[in-house]
């Protein structure tokens, strides 16, 4: 089956069989636990909610279908489905070789948290393969990727960068949050592991915190289940329905998203007082051919900078009428943000302008309103503040 059937019908097809209801959506089971009639054995399947539930079941079986995996594991939250890798994984004592340009949040765990349990993390420039292979020791269990990056939208090569890494038998994880499995499969490109925040364009409608890890190795599979169980971090029955409803425009959503953002990406490179735009499907984009070669769109999201540096972002954000400020990206409304004030502002001044996330920077998820409404926007908002 094609992406957009799988989409639809995987997890979502009617029991027509004698008792079924014949349902053309999977219910919500609201049920934290389940009867049985045998002590030793759970008579439909399931024995209690933590552990499995029959709508987090449809949607994991959804997930695993669009991914092209095996299996797919729902979290409470993008960072729930990160943490529950990193300590299904990882040991005291055990590095990781990481993108330097990631979400804030994953810093802050890594940094912040992994640390306290002995975890190192060397950051690396991995638009440069050669600096990932320069990184790897011995004690090197996870190599972890995301591109297009937060907020730099920066590309590595992900084939590349497994060939080395499984060369030192490390584990590739990829945050494919910013690309979806529409437009990038990292499993396909030899990675191990895909990690969403499916918050974004998985559920695609600003209405649920989650997260996802599809995979296909059966060991890593059972740890990270294991851990799953062991420390809570599951997606609820209620979420799991709507992060299923989204799926089945996944498709749809992310093809007018790409269109809107080319739309506006080449707008805001013919302004005077926009500097730095930054898209994968620009020209102008340093990875531009590596973007043409691994993925088949180029999603939604922006970044460029107002010349009159954080003062004139500030007002820039604030001007803003049809777009509103706020964190979060991926659903249907277009959202602008600060990132040096807001997703990545724990990371030290200092580390974030060597990166290039500058106080001018603004990062642009642009949604599926009409993209002539969303220029206007911008336009009016930019002579608005004087540029
Ligand atoms: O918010 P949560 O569902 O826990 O997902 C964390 C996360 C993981 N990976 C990437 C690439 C992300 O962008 C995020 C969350 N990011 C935002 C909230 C943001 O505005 O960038």
């Amino acid at each position: 089956m094609e992406f957009e059937t799988e989409a639809i019908h995987v997890g979502d097809e009617p029991n027509l069989e004698v008792g079924g209801t014949g349902d053309i959506n999977t219910p919500i089971h609201l049920s934290s636990t389940f009867a049985r009639r045998e002590v030793d054995k759970p008579t439909g399947g399931y024995a209690y909610s933590r552990t499995d539930n029959p709508t987090r079941h449809a949607l994991e079986s959804k997930l695993a279908a669009i991914e092209g995996a095996k299996h797919g594991i729902a979290f409470s939250s993008g960072l729930a489905a990160e943490t529950s890798l990193f300590l299904a994984l990882l040991k005291a004592g055990d590095n990781i070789v990481a993108f330097d340009d990631l979400y804030g949040g994953t810093k802050r765990l890594l940094d912040k948290v992994m640390a306290k349990f002995g975890v190192s993390v060397t950051y690396v420039d991995a638009t440069n393969s050669s600096n990932v292979r320069k990184a790897m020791r011995k004690n090197t269990r996870l190599v972890w990727l995301e591109t297009p990056t937060n907020p730099l939208l920066k590309l590595c090569d992900i084939r590349a960068i497994s060939s080395i890494a499984h060369e030192h038998g490390a584990v590739v994880g990829v945050d494919n949050t910013f690309a979806t499995p529409y437009f990038q499969r990292p499993l396909e490109l030899s990675a191990d592991v895909s990690v969403y925040s499916t918050t974004k364009y998985i559920n695609g409608h600003s209405d649920s915190i989650g997260g996802a890890i599809m995979l296909s190795d059966e060991t890593l599979y059972e740890k990270i289940k294991f851990l799953q169980n062991a420390a809570g971090t599951l997606l609820s029955a209620f979420d799991s329905y709507l992060v299923m409803r989204g799926i089945k425009t996944l498709p749809l959503r992310m093809r007018e998203h790409g269109l809107n953002a080319v739309k506006v990406a080449e707008f805001l490179e013919s302004q005077s007082a926009v500097s730095k735009v930054r898209y994968p499907g620009l020209e102008s984009h340093p990875q531009h051919e590596l973007a043409k070669r691994q993925m088949n769109g180029f999603g939604g999201m922006i970044t460029f900078e107002v010349k009159g540096g954080r003062r004139a972002a500030m007002k820039f954000l604030e001007s803003l009428r049809l777009v509103s400020l706020a964190e979060d990206l991926g659903g249907v409304k277009s959202l602008a943000e600060h990132p040096a004030s807001m997703t990545h502002s724990e990371i030290p001044r200092k580390a974030r302008e060597e990166l290039g996330i500058s106080e001018a920077l603004i990062r642009l998820s642009v949604g599926l309103e009409n993209a002539d409404d969303i220029i206007m926007d911008l336009k009016a908002t930019l002579k608005a503040v004087g540029r």
